[in-house]
């Protein structure tokens, strides 16, 4: 059940929780649907932690059981067929360790027909910059950042992109949870959209 995995996800319960996901899948229920109560419930979680409720210990084993959640239904929500609009860079700005965005991003992007380079997390933007001139048929990068402290680092990393010239070849996407689309425009970005399905649909339109 739906409840189950919410709960599993929001209590860490590491061992359990691909059991859980997988019952709740044979019960029926389509993978989006378990995908977006995971979601939903990280939301939760960062709430407690807000409230001091909890601490990074448990938002970290949340992070970690939701992965494993997630690990269960990608064959499901991974599209079939080979790459058709080229590669896709995709990292968490420098000083950012948050992936779990990052990852839901790549694999909708992938599932919609991109060849995903996962550059990681804590990515400096000279990285972003080297990956993007070795792969000249890239033709876009996402750029994620979760901390408000870390969309400066965001800033830092579309102006290097833009200063070596490169936008010429790539359309940047930016997203996380404390950038918005006024913030995307101020740096120079050429997208943002507010989660891993419209950052697919998004990335296919530009790559066109
Ligand atoms: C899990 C988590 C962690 C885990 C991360 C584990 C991991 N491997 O990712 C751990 C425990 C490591 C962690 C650490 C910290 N965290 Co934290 N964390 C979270 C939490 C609870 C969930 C994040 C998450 O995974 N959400 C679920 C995913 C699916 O959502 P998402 O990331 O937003 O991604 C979606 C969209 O934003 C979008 N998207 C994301 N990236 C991109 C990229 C592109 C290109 C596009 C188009 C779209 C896009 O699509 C995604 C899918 O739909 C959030 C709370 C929250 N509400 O966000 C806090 C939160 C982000 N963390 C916070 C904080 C403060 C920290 C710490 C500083 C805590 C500390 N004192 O140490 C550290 C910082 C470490 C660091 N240097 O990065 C604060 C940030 C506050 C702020 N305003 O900056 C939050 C908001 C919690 C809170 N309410 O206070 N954290």
């Amino acid at each position: 059940m739906l409840d189950d995995v919410k709960t599993a996800v929001e209590t860490g319960k590491l061992k359990k929780i691909e059991g859980i996901v997988q019952e709740t899948v044979d019960e029926g229920v389509p993978a989006g649907e378990i995908l977006d109560a995971m979601i939903a419930t990280m939301g939760v979680v960062g709430d407690k932690f807000q409230r001091n409720e909890i601490f990074v210990p448990e938002m970290l084993v949340a992070a970690l059981t939701m992965k494993k959640g997630v690990s269960v239904i990608q064959p499901l929500l991974a599209g079939e067929g080979g790459p058709k609009h080229g590669k896709f860079i995709i990292g968490t700005v420098a000083g950012d360790l948050h992936d779990i965005g990052k990852n839901l991003v790549a694999l909708m992007v992938e599932s919609a027909g991109f060849e995903v380079i996962d550059l990681g997390v804590d990515v400096p933007a000279e990285k972003f910059v080297e990956a993007i001139k070795e792969n000249p048929d890239c033709r876009v990068v996402g750029v994620s950042a979760l901390l408000t402290t870390t969309m400066e680092a965001m800033k830092i990393t579309v102006e290097a992109i833009i200063n070596a010239g490169l936008q010429s070849q790539v359309k940047i996407m930016v997203g996380g949870a404390p950038i918005t689309p006024e913030f995307a425009a101020e740096i120079g970005a050429d997208a943002y959209t507010p989660d891993a399905g419209s950052a697919a649909t998004k990335a296919v339109e530009l790559a066109g």
